[in-house]
């Protein structure tokens, strides 16, 4: 990286003006710090590059111009992003005096002056810009079909190669964008498929009609798949729904416009205790919700309340549905366009714009409203769901009124079992979540007690996915984390009572580990998601082998590793005395060796759990944690891919 920054690579016969410089010095500013511009260098980071091309695409789709993208993985990393847009124009910049579509790709956030009154995407990590997208490749080759002819561009590391050149007739317009990201800058090099697909999956299920082509060209059998969904997002929560049981076989769906607001939303009821709400902004998967979302629950909650007391569904009348009553087992989707979205929150993914909600909530009691109307059976269906759920919540009320002075969850009381940690700024302090006794006398006794705290889980963690709340508040090992956490829960949560600023699971690398850790993350994704959005949830990664040549040891996490370690260690000398430990869980690890391979912040390897891909997370643990075994069978990309590789 740094060599490139002081030696560019240069077109000798490019004559750099001022403008060209400003221009370089803005790219390179992405090249030091990429992380500012598409959040990491991680496998997240790499794939982000993809995004956002695609994206671009798919803002040509919503201008009305596009509706076939097809994005190919090539052999040695090389991805091509392909449109039927109006393609990039190519006629001189007039500020910029040079071709737009050099301004566009080597000026930072230029591609948005040239479309303005479309709903750009520009929130979060998305929307950075093409130029961002060149300035992080080793080398971009653009390739645009417009005005009559192929133009053809080549870049490398943002510094433009060749001349706009033209290279033959064509009566077609589109974008081809072709690149290989620089690996001195991402850590890893290895597109994941399932990654894409989810994605594209996505895209598509949000913008109707367009096609989108993934193919995979890295192996010899080629892998390639076509998403395209004329149902748009009523076939979006068919899909998030086909791994439960529908309570009603018709999905409410409607769309339209409301104050200048373009609004589209589909919904169904599963049978299960589960809300799994996923909104959008101008194709932004807005995980921390914001005013769109509250616009939908209110007139969600409101509409059915109206709709069952008029139709005289509600045994006594004076029952009242809550917000939780009418969400539980409710599949949404909501996507809305606004001109100017304004967001806010950690991850950059909450709507701020305050005159959405009425906007939306209006739209959606209309539209529920009518619905509701034309088909009686299924509004009935939905209502008794609902206060089935009512009654099972007030009976769990008065139970717990009756039995519990106190509750434990609001007790001042921490955990017996928790071996605390004497510091007390939140912003310092770690909790460990340990599986067993053993490892966490281990974990005690090896831990920095300044800062790490010890919670040992032994008995049996309830399966959040299947059980309602009241059930989950019951089970022993939960009540003691949440405890232990003291941020309260549901409507008394409260993030900045939050005592560990990282909670750390440390379960054995094996299948009861594995999943140990998955119930563990279900229960926070159902119940907690603010501590995933707020980055506070880790997965503490014990090594599986010790190699150890001489008095040189390497602490490894695959065969691979394992193998390149003996290599290393052994300088290639198959007589050199090697010895292997392979830990079949963390008990097996005294204290000091759980200390420096899984706890010690200069050694440790921890996975932050991200919760960027909400569609798939609810789909995940549906089919991990649910009642069905055939899907649960088919799930073979076993791998965490909601989890995000830290501070290695
Ligand atoms: C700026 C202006 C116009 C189109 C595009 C950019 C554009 C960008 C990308 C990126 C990938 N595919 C794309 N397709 C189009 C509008 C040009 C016009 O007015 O004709």
């Amino acid at each position: 990286m740094s060599e490139n920054s002081t030696k560019p690579p240069q077109d000798p016969k490019a004559t750099y003006t001022s403008s060209n410089i400003t221009v370089l010095k803005g790219l390179d500013a992405v090249r030091k710090r990429p992380a500012m511009y598409i959040g990491d260098v991680s496998k997240r980071g790499l794939h982000h590059l993809v995004y956002e091309i695609v994206d671009n695409s798919i803002d040509e789709a919503l201008a009305g111009y596009c509706n076939k993208i097809k994005v190919t993985i090539e052999k040695d990393n090389i991805i091509t992003v392909e449109d039927n847009g109006r393609g990039i124009p190519v006629d001189m910049h007039k500020d910029e005096k040079r071709p737009a579509l050099e301004v566009v790709m080597t000026v930072l956030h230029a591609g948005g002056k040239f479309d303005k009154g479309t709903y750009k995407v520009s929130g979060g990590l998305h929307g950075v810009g093409l130029s961002v997208v060149n300035a992080l490749s080793e080398w971009l080759e653009v390739e645009v079909s417009r005005d009559g002819y192929v133009h053809q561009q080549r870049y490398e590391r943002g510094h433009i190669m060749t001349p706009l050149k033209k290279l033959r007739e064509t009566p077609t317009t589109g974008t081809t964008i072709s690149y290989r990201a620089d690996f001195e800058i991402f850590k890893v090099q290895e597109y994941e498929w399932e990654i894409l697909a989810e994605r594209m999956r996505e895209s598509a299920f949000l913008n109707k009609g367009v096609t989108i082509e993934l193919v995979d060209e890295r192996t010899d059998e080629i892998q390639a798949e076509t998403f395209l969904y004329e149902g748009g997002l009523l076939e979006f929560v068919k899909y998030l729904n086909d791994t439960k049981q529908p309570l009603h076989e018709k999905i409410v769906a409607f769309e339209g416009e409301k104050e200048g607001v373009p609004i589209e939303i589909a919904l169904q009821y599963n049978s299960g205790y589960q809300e799994n709400i996923l909104t959008y902004v101008n194709s932004i998967n807005t995980i921390e919700g914001g005013s769109h979302l509250s616009g939908f629950r209110t007139a969600l909650t409101r509409t059915l309340n109206t709709y069952a007391a008029k139709n005289g569904l509600l045994k006594k009348n004076d029952v009242t549905l809550s917000g939780d009553d009418v969400r539980e087992g409710l599949t949404a989707v909501l996507s809305v366009k606004v001109a100017e979205p304004q967001f806010e929150g950690q991850t950059k993914t909450k709507l701020g714009n305050s005159e959405i909600k009425g906007v939306v909530d209006s739209f959606v009691s209309d539209g529920l409203n009518e619905f509701l109307e034309q088909n009686p059976t299924v509004g009935k269906r939905i209502v008794e769901k609902c206060t089935l759920s009512a009654q099972a919540r007030e009976a769990a009320r008065k139970a717990r009124e009756l039995t519990r002075r106190k509750s434990a969850l609001e007790s001042l009381n921490l955990p017996g079992k928790l071996s605390d940690c004497s510091a007390k700024d939140p912003s310092i302090c770690e909790l460990y979540l340990v599986e067993g006794d053993s490892a966490g006398g281990s974990a005690k006794q090896g831990r920095d007690r300044r800062y790490q705290a010890i919670l040992p889980l032994r008995g049996k963690i309830i399966n959040t996915e299947k059980a309602r709340i009241d059930k989950v508040l019951n089970n022993n090992e939960i009540r003691t984390i949440i405890t232990a956490l003291g941020a309260g829960f549901k409507e008394d949560f409260d993030l900045t009572r939050l005592r560990y600023h990282k909670v750390i699971i440390m379960t054995d690398a094996d299948v009861d580990g594995a999943h140990i850790r998955t119930l563990l993350l279900t229960f926070f994704f159902r119940y907690f998601p603010e501590l995933i959005i707020n980055g506070h949830i880790y997965i503490g990664m014990p090594p599986l082998y010790r190699v150890k040549v001489g008095k040189q040891e390497r602490y490894v996490y695959d065969e691979l590793e394992r193998e390149a370690a003996i290599k290393q260690l052994t300088n290639g000398n198959s007589d050199t005395k090697v010895s292997i430990q392979r830990y079949k869980g963390l008990g097996e690890m005294n204290p000091e060796q759980l200390w420096k391979t899984t706890m010690d912040p200069e050694t440790r390897t921890l996975m932050q759990v991200n919760l960027e891909d909400a569609a798939s997370s609810d789909r995940i643990f549906t089919i991990l944690m649910g009642d069905d075994v055939e899907p649960r069978r088919d799930f073979i990309t076993s791998h965490a891919r909601y989890v995000e590789n830290l501070d290695i």
